[in-house]
């Protein structure tokens, strides 16, 4: 008797499955189970609520560098870290002084009116966060500066791409310089600079 009831309930639940497979197929094919396709994502998102890192890059402007490939001079460099690597468009070599204060000044290719300036070290998780303190000046003979932005400790941290970027009322400038005075780098005792740009506004 057991044995054909096992035998019976083993039919039915086959007939279950069977039944089930042949209703979600057909249901597929006419509309019964709605099928939800997600949009092509064509970039990283994160939800509001979920700390999303590109947050802290520091952008800069779109329009052209004027510092990149211009003529450059600094008070000091160190063996090979000469100053017109800091305007030579990558920012895997850099400018390093050989002490302080140290003053790296841009000739552009001619009057501007410049608004930015951005300071750059190494962008990778190796180059450790560091402060540096300047200042910016900009001048229209190479003689006399004055200064855009005062003297003060600016943080470069890799999770915003070592970057610090200054934003000023626009002035007139041929030249314009930085003039450090501090790196709390704890491997150098120099001003560092990977890219320094300027742009127009
Ligand atoms: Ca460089």
């Amino acid at each position: 008797m057991n044995k054909y009831v096992g035998i019976l309930c083993g039919i039915i639940v086959v007939s279950l499955g069977l039944a089930a497979f042949a209703f979600l197929t057909r249901g597929g094919e006419d509309g019964n189970i709605t099928i939800v396709r997600t949009p092509d994502q064509t970039e990283a998102e994160w939800p509001p609520a979920i700390f999303n890192p590109l947050s802290l890059i520091v952008e800069l402007p779109s329009t052209p560098n004027l510092a990149e490939g211009r003529p450059v001079t600094a008070t000091s460099f160190t063996d090979v870290y000469v100053p017109a690597n800091a305007v030579d468009g990558t920012v895997t070599s850099y400018w390093e002084s050989q002490g302080w204060p140290a003053d790296f000044t841009i000739q552009l290719d001619g009057v501007h009116s410049v608004s930015t300036v951005a300071v750059q070290v190494n962008p990778s998780l190796l180059w450790e966060a560091r402060s540096q303190g300047f200042e910016v000046l900009v001048s229209l003979d190479g003689e006399a500066f004055s200064t855009v932005v005062p003297h003060a400790m600016h943080d470069f941290d890799p999770l915003t791409g070592n970057t610090v970027r200054l934003d000023f009322a626009p002035v007139q400038a041929l030249y314009v310089r930085l003039h450090f005075t501090v790196n709390t780098a704890s491997r150098t005792m120099g001003a560092q600079a990977a890219a320094i740009r300027v742009f127009g506004g």
